[in-house]
């Protein structure tokens, strides 16, 4: 068991924001791992993902008002662009002529977008976010804010995501955030979240990953088609239990950055 060491890094965002994050020394090209909403950098070790890819070169940060990074507040400063901005950051901090992003979630909704503001982005993967304009239904999106700020807003959450199946590493993600900020990132879905994706650069490889049984896996088919992307499909018969295969499909990421034929079922 192979421990490397964990460098703590800090930059700043566009905007001013102070980001913090940690980098694992590994070979090939870095890999820019980007949380969800309702999460911070550690699920990276807790999901066993980190485990998965023991070679790679990984950058993990948190986003602004998650982890150790700092509260911003207003839901103007939780729009996606400036999430793209801070993984944005964290590519100029290292220099490095060319990124994999990788994000789960928002995160890979996220990670899409970085790969089209940004041409050092050779390869994206998005699990289980598609890249479709969505409609964001505004009752539901304010009432899920609005719990989520109220006292047992926690509850709320962690409830939610162990009723649906998720893994406990995500639901133990939602007992360490702050939850106002939170609610700021949720309203803040209003500012861009809900454009679709555009391919900006030829040659980026864009990799959709969602579960077998998703609702919305036309969804993802269509993005597949329209942006030329790779779809993978992991064996799980909902969105949210997709994240119980979070590992495996590290495993998946690092044989195809090492360079190796990659294991099973690629498209
Ligand atoms: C998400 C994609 C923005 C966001 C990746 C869960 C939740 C919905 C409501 C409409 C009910 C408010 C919501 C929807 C959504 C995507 C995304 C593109 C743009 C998603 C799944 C699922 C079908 C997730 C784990 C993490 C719309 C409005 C975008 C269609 C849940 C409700 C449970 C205990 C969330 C997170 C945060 C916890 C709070 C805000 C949102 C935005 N709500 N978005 N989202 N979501 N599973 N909330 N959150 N809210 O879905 O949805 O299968 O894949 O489809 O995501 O999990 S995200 S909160």
């Amino acid at each position: 068991m192979r421990q490397p060491d964990l460098e703590p890094f800090e930059t700043a965002s566009a905007d001013g924001a102070r980001l913090r994050g940690i980098r694992r020394p590994g070979s090939g090209e870095p890999i820019v791992l980007v949380h969800g909403v309702a999460m911070d950098r550690r699920i990276w070790v807790d999901s066993g993902f980190l485990d998965a890819l023991p070679d790679a070169d990984i950058l993990a940060l948190d986003l602004r008002g998650r982890g150790a990074s700092e509260r911003v507040g207003a839901p103007e400063r939780h729009g996606i662009d400036r999430h793209v901005e801070d993984v944005r950051a964290v590519m100029d901090l290292f220099g490095h002529p060319g990124y994999a992003v990788f994000g789960v979630y928002f995160g890979g909704r996220t990670a899409l977008q970085v790969a089209a503001a940004d041409a050092r982005v050779t390869r994206a993967y998005s699990f289980c976010a598609h890249a479709e304009a969505v409609e964001l239904p505004d009752d539901a999106v304010e009432e899920e804010a609005a719990a989520i700020e109220a006292p047992d807003g926690c509850r709320y959450l962690t409830d939610h995501f162990r009723r649906v199946g998720a893994p406990d590493w995500m639901v133990e993600a939602c007992t360490r955030v702050d939850l106002p900020e939170l609610a700021a990132v949720t309203r803040g879905l209003w500012h861009g979240s809900a454009r679709g994706v555009e391919r900006r650069h030829s040659g980026q490889d864009l990799v959709l990953i969602t579960a077998e049984g998703d609702a919305e896996l036309d969804v993802f088919t269509v993005g597949e088609r329209r942006l030329d992307a790779r779809l993978w499909l992991v064996d799980s018969p909902t969105r949210v239990k997709a994240a119980h295969r979070l590992a495996e499909v590290g495993a998946r990421v690092a044989a195809e950055i090492a360079g190796r034929a990659a294991g099973t079922g690629v498209r």
